[in-house]
């Protein structure tokens, strides 16, 4: 039976990636660990700080774990609070995941990155894969750095090391927690809660984003599909929908039009304008058949539907 391990297993992706896996295949076989005490989940947990090596190694070799979801990370809001400790958490639990597999003692990894690799002077619209690529943050600067480490792996040692540029994932189960395309979800909980939402960005910034449901999706194709098939050994560019604050707040106030969203940018707004408008990812399509199943209305639907249910 392959184990499979999830690092980061409580945060937005990860909560979606354990139930998705563990529904996909046997629920023992999956292995949830965070760096929080408990889990949320029934499954197998165990608490984990990822930049400590040798506590990551005893539970990979007492699960006999053959692939390693690697999702903890601090994003790109919160890393510019402390960007030496976002470099080091950011690296060092790269790093550890990265030996494990050139030693063997796992086979597959899954590892995300994400559309902060782009900088300012990148492309704006349907950005390429191969463009230029100077990231401002220091969630982009590990994000960027990590894709290199990891084509170099795959590469000089023969790892199988596979990763997806993630865009803004807007999910209803678990709230993202200091990026800079969080007001995609907090949007919809102000929404539903009837609150006012004051939102960090301005209204007309347009940003790349996914669906939770088409995130999982692509995570699981990526890692299903014939090694060979994948000419990218760094990372791939991921594309969903485009969609800017007011894009979103314009279909809410029509369903209901007592809802009141203001806007006042703070420093998140240069991290947002260093990113692309749009993503062109010619490569995943051609590649390993990606396609998205949810546009704006669809998430929009798909939220408001869930969130409901859920508050
Ligand atoms: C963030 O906003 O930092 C993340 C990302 C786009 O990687 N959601």
């Amino acid at each position: 039976m392959c184990r499979r391990l999830i690092i980061g297993s409580e945060g937005q992706l990860g909560t979606e990636l354990s139930r998705f896996l563990s529904n996909k295949y046997d629920s023992d076989s999956i292995i949830l660990t965070d760096i929080r005490e408990e889990s949320k989940s029934e499954l197998i947990y165990h608490k984990l700080d990822a930049i400590n090596y040798k506590e990551l190694e005893l539970i990979v070799k007492r699960y006999d774990i053959e692939e390693i979801y690697h999702l903890a990370a601090i994003l790109s809001a919160k890393g510019e609070e402390n960007p030496k400790m976002t470099w080091d958490l950011n690296m060092t639990s790269l790093f550890n995941v990265l030996e494990l597999a050139k030693n063997k003692i796992v086979k597959k990894v899954f590892w995300p990155s994400s559309i902060s690799v782009f900088g300012n002077t990148s492309p704006k619209n349907n950005t390429n894969q191969f463009c230029v690529m100077e990231p401002d943050t220091i969630y982009g600067i590990s994000k960027l750095s990590g894709e290199r480490w990891c084509e170099y792996y795959n590469i000089k040692y023969g790892t199988d090391i596979r990763s997806l540029r993630f865009p803004g994932i807007i999910s209803y189960n678990t709230l993202p927690g200091g990026g800079t395309t969080d007001y995609a979800v907090e949007i919809f909980y102000s929404y539903i809660r009837k609150e006012n939402y004051k939102c960090f960005l301005k209204k007309d910034t347009l940003l790349p984003m996914l669906f939770i449901d088409d995130a999982i999706e692509s995570i699981d194709k990526i890692m299903t599909v014939n090694r060979n098939k994948l000419s990218i050994k760094s990372s791939y560019n991921l594309s969903g929908f485009s969609v800017s604050p007011d894009m979103i707040s314009n279909i809410l106030i029509e369903k209901d039009p007592s809802f009141i969203v203001s806007f006042k940018p703070d420093f998140r707004q240069d991290i947002a304008d260093s990113w692309p408008n749009s993503i062109n990812d010619d490569h995943a399509k051609k590649d390993w058949g990606w396609v998205a199943k949810f546009d704006l209305d669809k998430t929009v639907n798909s939220m408001v539907k869930n969130l409901k249910i859920k508050i």
